[in-house]
């Protein structure tokens, strides 16, 4: 059936006939096109764009047990094709974001998909528990992979011991039935180890990637440009990470769900990402400069598939891991003909 959306902006689009629902864990989302979070906060500044509840889904800005002022400032640095962040978790606490932005986001009929981030296992476990029994909830990405962390050894997915704790005890808590995607940072080693340990301890998914540690100085001050000092490197310089990522964790483990994102700016980059193997892609930081990206994305992507001859965006996921097409040179049957007739030259 072909879909007559009407855009705020007064724009009609028709978006092709194509079936864009995909399946993360247990739950069935009408299309693949989320936000990433920290980048939306509850998506209510987006709603005067768009209709939030025409995504995927919203991924919320990760939520502590208490409220946190984050970092100091500047806490934002621009560099070449992406941005540093060094927010450090500012956010209001699990009680006010389940009073205001999860409740407004079940109103507004969205899929809520609920970050959490903690210093502890124990965080984790209370901000899982806390979850139960709350409406407008369709899963939990749990990040362990926040780069703004006072030190290192709070970057739980820097270690698959330590990403298996938190997923477990997550795990243990969370309401029935909800998926749970780990959220892993692509500042490891071997992204296939965490990720393996992960599902090991029961994660439904996995969120890939969270952004690269980094920094930058101002020449002028001669000082870091940001207050935190180091921060979180996103944007279209680390897409080719992410579909790294993407497609050695798919390569990895072929049936688990992937929510991929890193510099998705279109239709095609989100392609790219599905084609590495994400069932669905989270749009990030494009948001900060064109408000209503992920719904053209969700729009261009529709078109891109369609354009390819994709009935559904699932025929397309993990399609790039397929064996090289052999190409067969023409030639003389070589069974049994030893001697083969001189061709005759085609006459011009
Ligand atoms: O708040 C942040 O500084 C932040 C988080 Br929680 C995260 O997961 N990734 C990031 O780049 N910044």
């Amino acid at each position: 059936m072909t879909e007559l959306t009407f855009r705020k902006t007064e724009e009609v689009f028709r978006r092709p006939d194509v079936d864009l629902t995909t399946r993360l864990g247990s739950i069935t989302f009408p299309n693949p096109v989320f936000t990433a979070s920290g980048c939306a906060a509850a998506g209510q500044e987006l709603d005067q764009f768009f209709d939030v509840s025409e995504l995927g889904g919203i991924v919320t800005k990760s939520i502590m047990l208490a409220p946190r002022s984050g970092r100091a400032t500047p806490r934002m640095a621009e560099t070449p094709s992406g941005m540093l962040n060094s927010i450090g978790l500012q956010g209001p606490g699990i009680d006010a974001f389940l009073d205001k932005d999860l409740a407004w986001l079940h109103q507004r009929g969205a899929r809520a998909v609920v970050s959490i981030a903690g210093g502890s296992v124990d965080d984790f476990a209370k901000l899982a528990a806390r979850l139960r029994g709350q409406k407008g909830l369709a899963m939990i990405e749990v990040n362990i992979s926040c780069p703004n962390v006072e030190d290192r050894g709070q970057v739980f997915a820097c270690d698959p011991m330590a990403s298996a704790s938190v997923i477990q005890a997550v795990k243990r808590s969370a309401p029935a039935g909800v998926p749970i995607f780990a959220k892993l940072s692509p500042d490891v080693t071997d992204i296939t180890a965490i990720a393996r340990a992960c599902v090991d301890a029961g994660a439904d998914g996995l969120s890939l990637i969270n952004t690269l540690l980094g920094m930058v100085i101002d020449t002028d001050t001669m000082r870091p440009a940001l207050g935190g000092i180091t921060g979180g490197l996103s944007g279209p310089a680390i897409r080719p990470i992410a579909v790294r990522c993407v497609w050695q964790v798919r390569q990895a483990l072929p049936d688990i769900p992937i929510l991929g994102m890193g510099g998705i700016r279109t239709g095609l980059d989100a392609l790219e990402l599905i084609l590495a193997g994400a069932n669905a892609v989270s749009v990030g930081t494009t948001v900060f400069g064109d408000p209503s990206a992920p719904i053209r994305i969700l729009d261009e992507l529709a078109v891109a598939l369609a354009e390819r001859g994709f009935g559904s965006v699932a025929e397309a996921v993990g399609l790039a891991h397929r064996p090289p097409e052999v190409h067969v040179p023409e030639g003389p049957d070589p069974v049994g003909d030893t001697d083969p007739e001189p061709q005759q030259e085609d006459e011009q």
